[in-house]
């Protein structure tokens, strides 16, 4: 049995959450960081000194931190061979492309785009800012849209962790109040991720508690 604590609405946590769906998982998931506390307690603190969730511990094992590394795991644990391949060549491939969508598209979206979109007061928002961060998120999508027209998903023509780390995102991309360049590969990819029972119900998740008005 999975232990996750993590607030819903966090994007780290959701991708997290949409794995343990895909693969199907027994968890338990507790409320922590931002408003919901926990997060700077002490039993916390001991478990990931960084204060960040989310944090998965497993039974009686370690606890893990770092999104990247609990992913890996529960790919490598309970991932079946196309999620995640045993050998090593064809893993690292996939491996590629889930570590350029963390650092290329979640990095470049979470704090320079949707921190300035939603998480900023709307007379302090940097216009010019938000399209320069559009611009630099957008020309990495550039190079997913490529990708998409030779595969369905990220990394081949099926789910891996790739998408997790990559897909993850979309929601929030899609949803807030931004001008988008047209990627209708990306769009069309986006859209059957929504129609995953997964994807609605760990990603497709309101992001109101965040937003600073
Ligand atoms: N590198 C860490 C980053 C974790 C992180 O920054 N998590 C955010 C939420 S997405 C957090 O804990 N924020 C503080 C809070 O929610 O109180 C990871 O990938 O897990």
């Amino acid at each position: 049995m999975l232990t996750v604590w993590g607030r819903k609405s966090s994007s780290n946590v959701q991708a997290l959450m949409w794995c343990v769906g895909e693969l199907g998982l027994a968890y338990e998931r507790i409320d922590a960081g931002f408003t919901y506390g926990v997060n700077d307690t002490p039993e916390f603190l001991a478990m990931n000194p960084n204060g960040t969730v989310p944090v998965l511990r497993e039974d009686d094992g370690e606890p893990l931190w770092e999104t990247g590394a609990i992913l890996r795991y529960l790919a490598t644990q309970y991932g079946d061979d196309a999620f995640w391949p045993k050998d090593a060549r064809r893993r690292a491939r996939i491996d590629m492309w889930t570590e350029w969508a963390k650092i290329n598209i979640a990095l470049n979206f979470t704090g320079p785009v949707f921190w300035r979109v939603v998480r900023t007061a709307a007379a302090l928002r940097n216009e010019a800012a938000i399209r320069a961060a559009i611009a630099t998120l957008g020309a990495k999508l550039d190079i997913a849209e490529a990708q998409l027209g030779r595969h369905r998903f990220l990394a081949g023509d099926n789910l891996t962790l790739a998408d997790i780390q990559f897909g993850h995102v979309l929601y929030r991309y899609f949803d807030i109040d931004i001008q988008r360049p047209a990627h209708p590969r990306l769009q069309r990819y986006y859209q059957n991720l929504t129609e995953r029972p997964a994807f609605q119900e760990h990603v497709m998740v309101s992001y109101e508690e965040l937003r600073v008005l």
